[in-house]
């Protein structure tokens, strides 16, 4: 059966008063009612087919560029092209529609909240002009909410009228919140979220911006511990990667890289018994193995108690240690010699400035935020769905997260990579 048809419509802060400046510099221009289709198989369409706003500049635009400030904000862990989408919005504002205050809150949520007396950095297309060179975020960042009215405070002492947020589904739940502020108090000040994150478990975005970069980052770290592998007798090479709930960077690495006998991701549970036995064949006939493991993988196995961190995840428990560990005396205990090495690239890999396939995309991410801003729409956030860029409403992308279904080509392919049993 098919679901019903989600809610796609996108707030509007009121009617396109303005002309936009773009009119000067382009001819073609997005009509709004331009859809796209949710749909990309007969099977799916439905009647009358699910479609999202497509993206794009507008002819008319709500807000007068001339007279209004905008703000930046980038919260949550790193991920490559953060700093490209800084970049990418500051240039747009700045050339594109000729904003001439545009502030960068510094470390999350934290510098956007009057109470925490945090100075904005005033930014200005010369201070981002070199900073896609560079991983990281130029403005900092930090875990965890505010006070929606907090922050409503500091946005109407400095006359910001469009605040695009950046980051994961903690932030973009803030920033739902913070529209719902603004709306209650009738202000017209437009929230336009950026979503963020590595593990690319967006439903509704094809790939979110700096998974291509963590894979290409990811097969590095395997090619390493294929070569540790070979390098010893009976040589193990375990990779940790990034994949709290979903393991499509695991699933692609391993695809891309070709070396992988296994590739453990949380959406398919295996047992420790079945694991090692699996293992133990490969080494008895190969003599070497390399394992490419999500971080969200194998919960199950390891007993403990559950926490969580400042942004409201679960604390995950370190499978690559437990699963060392769980090697090296599964291979004790049957007198076998066996050499682990064990990478965690985690930090490297999020750290790294995005490749050119991510510069490229968050380019395209930071222009479509300034468009939607500018034509007065909030509450949304820039997606990415069959070949084009789209707005999607806050609410439908954190309701559930992307995962991959083990009956797809996907995990069918990396079961015939990998040559691992389908059940272990
Ligand atoms: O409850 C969730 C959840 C729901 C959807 N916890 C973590 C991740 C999640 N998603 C995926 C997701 C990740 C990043 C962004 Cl920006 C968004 Cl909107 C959704």
């Amino acid at each position: 059966m098919q679901d019903a048809s989600p809610n796609t419509q996108i707030p509007l802060l009121g009617s396109a008063r303005f002309q936009s400046p773009l009119l000067n510099q382009r001819d073609v221009f997005v009509e709004d009612s331009s859809r796209v289709l949710l749909a990309s198989t007969l099977d799916e369409l439905q009647d009358p087919p699910a479609t999202f706003e497509l993206a794009g500049p507008r002819r008319a635009i709500f807000f007068n560029p001339a007279e209004i400030a905008c703000g930046i904000v980038t919260c949550g862990g790193l991920c490559p092209g953060l700093n490209d989408v800084i970049r990418s919005v500051v240039m747009t504002l700045s050339y594109g529609y000729g904003v001439k205050r545009i502030y960068g809150f510094r470390y999350g949520y934290a510098g956007l909240a009057a109470s925490q007396g945090i100075e904005p950095l005033l930014l200005t297309p010369e201070m981002v002009r070199d900073i896609h060179d560079d991983g990281g975020t130029l403005l900092g960042s930090s875990r965890g909410p505010q006070e929606p009215a907090d922050m409503v405070l500091r946005l109407e002492q400095l006359g910001v009228k469009v605040l695009f947020a950046v980051g994961g589904d903690g932030t973009l739940r803030g920033a739902l919140a913070l529209t719902q502020e603004l709306k209650r108090r009738n202000l017209e000040i437009s929230v336009i979220g950026i979503p963020k994150t590595i593990d690319n478990d967006i439903e509704w975005i094809e790939r979110s911006f700096g998974v291509a970069t963590a894979v290409e980052e990811a097969t590095r770290a395997l090619e390493a511990a294929h070569a540790e592998a070979r390098g010893a007798y009976n040589g193990i090479g375990l990779v940790k990667l990034m994949g709290r709930h979903s393991g499509f960077i695991t699933a692609h690495a391993t695809l891309a890289n070709a070396d992988v006998n296994f590739c453990l991701v949380p959406e398919v549970p295996f047992t420790l018994e079945g694991f090692l036995a699996a293992l133990e064949k490969r080494l008895r006939s190969r003599h070497h193995a390399v394992i490419a493991l999500a971080e969200g993988a194998g919960q199950d196995l390891i007993e403990g108690e559950l926490t969580t961190d400042a942004s409201g995840n679960v604390k995950l428990k370190d499978i690559g240690l437990f699963l060392k560990e769980a090697i090296a005396r599964h291979f004790e205990h049957k007198g076998l010699e066996a050499t682990i090495k064990y990478i965690d690239p985690s930090y490297i890999i999020r750290s790294v400035p995005a490749n050119a396939v991510d510069s490229e995309y968050c380019l395209a991410l930071g222009q479509h935020a300034v468009h939607a801003g500018m034509s007065g729409r909030t509450g949304m956030m820039v997606g990415y769905w069959n070949q084009h860029f789209t707005h999607v409403p806050i609410a439908m992308a954190t309701q559930k997260r992307k995962q991959i279904d083990p009956q797809s080509e996907l995990w069918q392919q990396v079961l015939g990579a990998t040559g691992q049993p389908r059940g272990m």
